[in-house]
């Protein structure tokens, strides 16, 4: 029997209702309905000396908590990774809880079983989001807090490529001449391409979509065109941080950019510079085994409810088919 359509108009009124409130505490937009991502709190972390952590035990080394599925956090684990930094700073994965929305420690750290009650042990206040990346240093003696040293992924990369090495030939990826440029592309991808996919995903109303979606696909058309003129990177001959913060982004695409966030507009082979790109910097161990495609899948359809009402996850090809595919001819 079908419903009645004064039933049907009436759940989508209610339903309505019910997705604004959700949306209002997973993501905050502005009055037109444009996403706006709450900032950062804690933006100055400091590059440690040597001679600070050489004498320090594992424990009481500081940490890198990240969770697979988080692009942002994703950035400063790659960055980990390609300089070596495993003696020198210890990774810690937090676990996605779909039903609390909370990132859990598991196991327990300092006590801890959440990231929440991390951040609360560290003396922060109960109403911040407690999020991924965060850098924190545990109390060296008993009694002493832990201290959260910074939780925003942008700066994260560039403290994590200072930061002490055991290895000898850990790479630079942001040398002085090329600061310039990182910048500038961090003020293009940053907020249309690494946000702006968020703001086609979290946007509130047709227009607010249309306009991210817009924004988004020019700023890969000028990165598309910028590697056609000079690559193989973004910044010419270098892998840089400018490339690191744009990855993660990239190589979620497909699995859940496209079919959760609705960034359809094009396919990324539709970009073949970016596409080879793509292909080239997942190429590299360090990188593709931090690259979790179910992890991805898992926590981005099973936790964004609002989104997603049934939580169903759709099945997803092996990510290095997909990435390593040759792009059809125009
Ligand atoms: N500005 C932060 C954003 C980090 C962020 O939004 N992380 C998300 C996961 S992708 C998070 O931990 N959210 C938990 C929450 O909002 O409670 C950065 O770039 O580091």
């Amino acid at each position: 029997m079908s419903i009645p359509p004064a039933i049907v108009s009436a759940a989508r009124i209610s339903w309505k209702w019910q997705w604004i409130q959700l949306m209002n505490g997973l993501a905050p937009a502005d009055r037109e309905g444009n996403y706006l991502r709450p900032p950062s709190q804690h933006k100055n972390a400091q590059v440690p000396q040597e001679n600070d952590l050489k004498n320090l035990s594992t424990e009481q080394l500081p940490k890198l908590i990240i969770g697979r599925s988080c692009p942002w956090a994703h950035r400063t684990w790659i960055v980990h990774q390609l300089r070596g930094l495993d003696s020198r700073l210890k990774v810690l994965i937090a676990k996605a809880d779909h039903n609390s929305g909370r990132w859990q420690l598991e196991p327990p750290w300092l006590g801890c079983n959440s990231l929440l009650d991390l951040y609360k042990h560290s003396g922060e206040s109960p109403s911040h989001r407690a999020t991924v990346p965060a850098l924190i240093k545990p109390g060296l003696t008993k009694g002493e807090r832990p201290q959260l040293l910074g939780n925003e992924s942008a700066q994260l990369v560039e403290v994590l490529n200072l930061w002490p090495s055991s290895k000898t030939d850990a790479p630079d990826l942001s040398p002085l001449t090329l600061q310039d440029e990182i910048n500038t592309w961090q003020n293009v991808l940053q907020p249309y391409v690494n946000d702006g996919v968020y703001r086609c995903g979290f946007a509130r109303n047709q227009s607010s979509y249309d306009k991210a979606s817009r924004e988004l696909f020019q700023a890969l058309e000028k990165a598309n065109k910028s590697l056609s003129k000079k690559g193989p990177w973004l910044c010419g001959s270098k892998m840089t941080i400018a490339d690191v913060r744009l990855f993660p982004t990239l190589i979620r695409w497909e699995m859940v950019y496209a079919p959760l966030f609705g960034c359809t507009y094009k396919p990324l082979w539709a970009f073949p510079r970016l596409w080879e790109w793509r292909k080239r910097f997942f190429s590299n161990p360090l990188v593709s085994k931090t690259c979790d495609s179910d992890a991805w899948r898992n926590d981005y359809f099973g936790a964004l409810f609002p989104l997603r009402p049934s939580s169903i996850i759709p099945s997803g090809s092996n990510l290095s088919s997909i990435v390593n595919a040759s792009t059809p001819s125009p």
